[in-house]
Order: structure tokens, then sequence, then C-alpha cells
């Protein structure tokens, strides 16, 4: 083996390479024929087919494996008997059953700078992880460790720290309700709660508005909602891609008469028209038209936008008391309506059509839209989570549905559409830096020992305190926290510095090649794995986006014999930590996973019958006091908000960046390298630009350019993208993350959320 000094420090980036750049043109209908021949192509190429399309079968049925792709709830009756599953739902289940063995030998021939020189897409290809690995001070590549060995290394490391907040326990998005039960369990007996989430980086902005204005960080509405809603709005999201089986919904609701707005600055295919794959005769017209009318907004215009629908409806309602808003509700359920409305009676309404980027005839006319509607629901996900004023850009949005009475009632409320399939049940399980005295409270009470009760780091203070060496030990359950946090280089000087990196991982990822001094790679049991454990076969719990917890049990052989279960590395690492400083009996909690439900019963609220309930096939739903409106948690009353909006002027040269994901990925898996639903073939360093500003900056189709971040003084750089013109507003740009999170400052983001504003870079562009 060659030594580190010959070896240069692994890419925390991928090769700025060009892969060979097709051009099509962007679709104007999601699904269809071609979705169904590329779930067949994923799972015949990249899975053994039988093991492939068996689990598709099962995908997403009752008392079946939940989905790993997206959180969209599952139909509570009846499912479709083909399968209830997308094509993305098909790509991420090939993607966990991928026929290669990233094992003990495949470490050995690549070294892990080596490892770094491949891009993310080739990374994702090197197949399921097999046994555990151990990179040692001055090595160059990672060996096999015993699981003993790695669990007592940990349980030393942290033992050994001055204080347990000197380690960081972050947690990605698709761990079970119990695994993530029990290794918050484990971490607040150890004694800190720096338990940073995926969720700071998604939702975060989300749960902080609602949680603020109807009492709750959840979404209000059932599946069942969207069959009886008359007007859906959909802001900043993608569902054709992201969440593809909404469309179905968004289908149903269409064929009961709701009508749709979409909010976004690209025209997206799933936003356009759908031809369901589930119904065969589907395929052979031009599909359910679904958007009525689509306001391409311009970045982070949302805000404004709100504020002039809102600032017509009031016009309105002046004029006829009661005809537009709901009254009852707003002097029976609401607080603060008389501030608010004095607030936006200063804004001026052609100004704010000039900050959104929408003609006043189309604010009119969506105005008079919601107007005439009583059952309005309003959908969004990161376009409107990941920017400076996203808090209150939602926190609008809940103003809007307030004064329509549109929450509490069926077929109306407010929709986060979730991303990690079990990222809302992680949250409910406790993983959270900064958990409630009444949280703390009933574990402390249920597990007889003293829990810390100061607030720990959320995922941007935990990359700081790793980069100013005041975090030493950083494990991730799940996730790929180099490539899915901001700043890349900044966020690896992080993991560099630590002492210890260790990440419970499926398939290998760029956190795996930049690491702290010492770094475990522990491989793990995915969705779709048999877990067998001392009292046999186990399932494991999740939530979905609408607050639904139901089992999901995977049938499938495991990969290698020497994977465990999350669960069961929990428990690893905490009896080796904790020796015999523990109130729990791990190797009990882990024997049956009825157990650890047990403890969930008694610790977390809403899971009466836990053991009982959860076998019940369709799941059962949690207690939602803004679905109930009783909104408790704000003294009975959902709360008005007044949200300054604040024109942010951009200089002549400047661009503002959206980093979003292609039809081809899941989040930082790479599944393929296209676009189709944008006609973006075989090349993701690319950037969305409008004619108009390419015409102004003198960049042609096919031009290359750096792309500059500009933030408080500080540029980064971004290297070698390819113009491609496309329809997007004025000043606006779109690439892709992870590509683009080098040029999201550590700084920058949303007030209060500490969501970092991956939507809302400022940048220039310098050709090359
Ligand atoms: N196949 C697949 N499924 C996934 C994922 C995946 O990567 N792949 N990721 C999962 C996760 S964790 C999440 S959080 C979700 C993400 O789901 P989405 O939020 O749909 O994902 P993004 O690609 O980030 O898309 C953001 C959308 O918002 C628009 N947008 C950007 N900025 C603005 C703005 O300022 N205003 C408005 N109105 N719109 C804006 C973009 O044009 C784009 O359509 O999907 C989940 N499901
Ligand atoms: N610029 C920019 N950055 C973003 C975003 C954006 O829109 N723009 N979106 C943000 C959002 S919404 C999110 S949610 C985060 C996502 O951040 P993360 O959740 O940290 O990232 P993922 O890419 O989903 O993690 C993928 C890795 O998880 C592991 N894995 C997969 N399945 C399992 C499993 O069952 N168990 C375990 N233990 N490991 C598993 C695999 O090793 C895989 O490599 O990224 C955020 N980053
Ligand atoms: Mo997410």
């Amino acid at each position: 083996m060659t030594s580190k000094e010959t070896h240069p420090i692994p890419l925390a980036q991928p090769p700025a390479k060009f892969t060979g750049l097709k051009l099509g043109v962007p679709k104007q209908l999601a699904a269809g024929m071609p979705a169904i021949l590329s779930t067949a192509k994923h799972i015949l190429e990249e899975t053994e087919p039988g093991r492939g399309f068996k689990t598709l079968l099962r995908l997403n049925q009752k008392k079946g494996v939940d989905c790993p792709g997206c959180a969209w709830p599952d139909p509570d009756g009846h499912r479709s008997t083909i399968a209830e599953y997308c094509e993305n739902g098909a790509k991420a289940v090939a993607e966990e059953l991928d026929k290669g063995k990233a094992d003990a030998a495949f470490f050995s021939k690549n070294s892990v700078y080596e490892l770094s020189l491949y891009s993310d897409y080739e990374i994702g290809k090197k197949g399921r992880l097999q046994v555990p690995m151990i990179l040692l001070p001055g090595d160059t590549h990672y060996s096999p460790i015993s699981w003993t060995d790695a669990f007592e290394l940990i349980g030393q490391r942290l033992r050994n720290l001055d204080s347990p907040d000197e380690a960081i326990f972050y947690t990605s998005g698709r761990t079970s309700n119990e695994a993530a039960f029990l290794y918050q369990l484990f971490v607040r007996q150890y004694g800190t709660n720096n338990l940073p989430d995926c969720s700071n980086m998604c939702h975060e902005s989300s749960g902080v508005a609602l949680t603020e204005t109807t009492g709750i960080g959840k979404g209000s509405v059932k599946l069942e909602d969207f069959y009886e809603t008359e007007l859906i709005l959909i802001l900043g999201q993608n569902p054709g891609t992201n969440h593809p089986r909404m469309l179905s919904a968004l289908q149903k609701a269409k064929k009961n008469g709701a009508q749709i707005v979409s909010i976004n600055p690209l025209k997206e295919a799933g936003l356009i028209s759908f031809a369901n794959p589930q119904h065969p005769l589907e395929m052979l017209g031009s599909g359910t038209s679904l958007s009525d009318h689509y306001l391409q907004v311009k970045i982070n215009g949302d805000l404004p936008l709100l504020k002039a629908i809102i600032k017509i409806l009031y016009e309105k309602e002046k004029s006829n008391p009661g005809s537009v808003f709901d009254l009852n509700f707003i002097s029976n359920k609401t607080k603060g309506y008389e501030a608010f409305i004095a607030s936006i009676e200063k804004y001026d309404l052609e100004e704010l059509a000039v900050e959104c980027g929408i003609s006043m005839a189309d604010l009119r006319e969506v105005a008079a839209l919601v107007a005439s509607k009583k059952k309005i629901i309003a959908c969004w996900a990161m376009g409107l989570t990941q920017h400076k004023n996203s808090v209150i850009t939602i926190a609008e949005l809940v103003n809007l549905l307030l004064l329509k009475g549109s929450i509490a009632k069926p077929g109306a409320g407010t929709c986060p559409v979730r991303g990690h399939s079990n990222v809302q049940g992680d949250r409910t399980m406790g993983i959270y830096e900064k958990p409630s005295v009444s949280f703390l409270n009933r574990l402390e009470q249920t597990f007889n020992f003293k829990a810390p009760h100061k607030h720990g780091y959320d995922t941007v203070d935990a990359i700081k305190a790793m980069q100013a060496g005041k975090a030493k030990v950083f494990i991730g359950m799940g996730g790929n926290f180099l490539s899915a946090t901001p700043d890349t280089e900044f966020t690896a000087e992080g993991l560099r510095n630590c002492d210890l990196t260790v990440h419970v991982s499926t398939k290998l990822n760029r956190s795996h090649l930049v690491h702290g001094k010492t770094a475990l790679i522990l491989p793990c049991l995915g969705r779709t794995d048999k877990d067998i454990q001392e009292s046999g076969p186990q399932f494991v719990s999740v939530e979905n986006s609408m607050g639904v917890v139901h089992s999901s049990e995977g049938k499938l052989t495991p990969p290698s014999e020497f994977l465990k279960s999350e669960c069961s590395i929990v428990a690893g690492i905490a009896k080796a930590t904790l020796q015999n400083n523990t109130t729990v009996n791990w190797d009990n909690m882990v024997s049956n996973y009825d157990h650890i439900r047990d403890a969930i019963e008694k610790a977390i609220p809403g899971f009466d019958n836990y053991n009982e309930q959860v076998r019940i096939p369709e799941g059962f739903y949690l207690p939602n006091c803004a679905r109930e409106g009783n909104f408790n948690a704000l003294d009975g009353l959902a709360l008005f908000t007044v949200n300054e909006f604040e024109a942010m002027p951009l200089d002549a040269d400047k661009f503002i960046l959206m980093s979003i994901r292609t039809h081809d990925q899941f989040n930082t898996t790479i599944y393929g390298l296209h676009d189709r639903y944008r006609g973006i073939y075989n090349e993701r360093r690319v950037l969305l630009m409008n004619k108009s500003d390419m015409e102004e900056q003198q960049l042609h189709e096919g031009d290359k350019v750096n792309i500059h971040s500009h933030f408080m003084g500080e540029i980064r750089t971004a290297e070698k993208f390819i113009i491609i013109p496309y329809n997007i507003p004025k000043q606006c740009l779109a690439t892709y993350f992870p590509e683009a999170n080098v040029l999201v400052p550590i700084n920058s983001y949303a007030d209060r959320s500490q969501t970092p504003t991956s939507k809302s870079v400022i940048v220039s562009l310098e050709k090359v």
C-alpha cells in the first residue's frame, strides 16, 4: 500500500468533468410510457430481476415494504392491484438491490483518494457495502474490522471526550421509528442533544412556521382531502420527479372538479399534465391536464406574490364583507387578524407584482379563483423552504388559508410535502437538537435518567463546530453529510478535523472518502432486506407526510451475512459507550422490536397500543391539532402573523441561483445522468438560463462558465457548467445539487430555521 505522503487529499467535490450533453425538448406530460420503460430498465440493469420485481410488487402495499423513496402517503382504502410504486420508487429500490459488492477486496484495490476521483454517479454504482471497514491515521485504504472492535473503538473515543457535546449524531430521513427512537435515547443517555438531521436542510422552515401559526410543525391534510378539495396551490415543488405518486392524487382531485394553481419559476412537466402508468388506457391519450394556472414566479418571489393575492382579496372583501373571507372562522378560531390586515394595507400592488414577476392580470385571475373557493389545500416543498425569508413566506401562506377558513375542515389545509420516507417519523421519535421540555420529561420518566436539556447543534452549527475543532466525533445514521450540506469545502474541513467519523450506510458515498483522522463505515440492512433478530423476523414502522404510522417489512435475503440492522448497530454503540451507566436493556430492546415500540408508547404521546395499532394493515393516524381545529398548543387559536416583505435588489450582473434535483437522482444518490422531463440528457454540469439574459451577457448555448457566489464579501466558485437556454424568469438560474453546494455559504441560511439557502444563491458568471 502506498503511504499517505504520496497520496493527495481525497476530493470533497466530484471532479468537474463533462459527460456529453444531449439536448431534447422539455416535456409537457409526466409519466406515461417512458416512465414504465425507465422503471423496467433500472430494475433489469441493476438488480437480479427476480428480486427487483418481487420487491416492486410489495412496495407500499398494506403489510408490504415502505418505498424508500419519498414520504407521499399510500391510499388508506383501495390500493392498486398492480403496485403502488412509481418510476422513481423503482429506481430507489434498484439502487438498494444493486448487484455489485463493495466488499473488502474492493476497498483493498482502491485507495480512498482514487475513489474520490470518481463522479458521484460512479461511486453509487459500486454496490452494497458488505463488512465494517476502518481507516486508521496514515492509511490510504479502508480495511475490514470486526463489529466488536468497531463498537469498542467508538465507545472508547466517545468516553474519552472532554464533554458529550464534542460529539455529533446526524440522522438522514430513512431511519425507521424504532432505530431513531433508540438512537436519540442512546445519545441523550450519553449526555448531549447534538442531533442534527436532514430536516434541518429540508422542511425545518415549514416546521418553524407551522408550529408558530397552527401549533403543530406538521401538515394538516389527509390524502382524502385531495379528493374533495376545490383548489390546490402547489408552490416550489416538482412532484413529477420527487413525489410522482402525488400526481395520481392530483389527477383524482381534477376529476372531482378541483382546480390547480402552480407557482414555480420552471414549467415542470409533472405540473402540466399526467398520464397514469397504473391505467394502461391512459398511456394512449395525452393524459389529464393538471395546472389551470401556472405562475412562473421569480426565484424567492413567493412572499410578494402571496401578499399581492391577499391584497386583491382584501380589496374585494372590503367592498362586500364576508364575500371572500371566512369571518366566522377568523373570529372563532384565530387571533392576530386586525394587525395582519393593517400590515397588508401599506403594500403597493404594482410593486408587489414587479417583485414577484407576475403580471397584474394573472395575479387578478388567480386571486379571483381563490376568492371563489372555500376549500383550499396549499402544498409546498423545497422551493419555499430554502431561502433567507422562508419561514415568513410559509407563514404568509398560512395567513392566506386562515383568511379563507381553509384549515381544519375536509378538503382544506396545509400540506408541506416531506422528502425522505421517514423524515417526519424521525422527528416524532425525538431526532431533534431542540427537544421540548415535555418530551424530555417523558423520556426521563420512562427510562429513569436525567437527560441533557441544553439545546444541541443543528446541521449548520454542527459543521461550524467541527470546523472550529469544538466537535471531534461525527456519527452519521445514514445520509451523505458532506455532499448534502452547504459549503462543501468548509464542511470537508470540518470532517477532516474530526478525530473520528463514523457512517452507518447501505452504499458507498463521498462522506466516507472525506473523513476524520480515524474513519469507520458500518454497513447496515436496507428497507428491502429481511431483518432477523433473536425472537425472529422483525418489521419496523415509519410515519408518512400525512402523519400515518404503518409497518414496513423487508423480505429479501440481505446482500451480505455481515450486515446489521440500524437498531442493532445503535445498541452495539450504546453498550460499548455507556457500559454500566445506562438504564436501558439494549439487548432486550433489539431482541424483539415490539419492546422498542412498547417504550415508544410510554415515552411519546399518540402511540397508544402501538404494537396492536401498527399491525393494522393500513396503519393509524397520529393526533394532529391543526387537522382537528383545536390549535391547543396556541390557547386554542391559530395565529395570523405579520410578515414584512423587503425587496432585495440584484445588481445587473448578478443572478439568483436555485439548486434543484434532476429526474435521475435521490438527493446525493445519482441514479443516472438524465433529466428527462426537462429535456436534458447525459450531463449534470448544466446551467439553465433565460435567453435574453444570455444575450445581455453575450453567452451562447453550449458556452462554459464558472459560477461565483457572492456573500458578505466572500466568493466561492463552482467550475465548469454548460449554459442551456431555458424558460426561466430573468435573472434566475438553475443547476443541480450536490454539484452546486460548494456555492452555498455556510452563513447563508433561513432566519429562525437555519436552513441553508440552497434555492437563493447570489452568483455571477465567468465565461471559460
Ligand atoms: N426521485 C426523487 N424523489 C425525491 C427526492 C429526490 O432527490 N429524488 N428527494 C426527496 C427529498 S429529501 C425532498 S425534500 C423532496 C424535494 O422535492 P422538491 O422540493 O420538489 O425538490 P427540488 O428539486 O428541490 O425542487 C424544488 C422545486 O421548487 C422550484 N423552486 C425553486 N425555487 C423556487 C422559488 O423560489 N419559488 C417557487 N415557487 N418555486 C421554486 C423548482 O423550480 C423546483 O420545481 O423530494 C423527495 N423525493
Ligand atoms: N444545494 C442543495 N442541497 C441540499 C438540498 C437542495 O435542494 N439543494 N436538499 C436538502 C435536503 S431536502 C435533504 S433531505 C438533504 C439530504 O441529505 P441526506 O439525507 O444526508 O442525503 P442522502 O443523499 O439522502 O443520503 C444518501 C445516503 O444514505 C445512505 N442510505 C440509504 N438508505 C439507507 C438506509 O436505509 N440506512 C442507512 N443507514 N443509510 C442509508 C446511503 O449510503 C446513501 O449514500 O440534502 C439537502 N441538501
Ligand atoms: Mo429533503
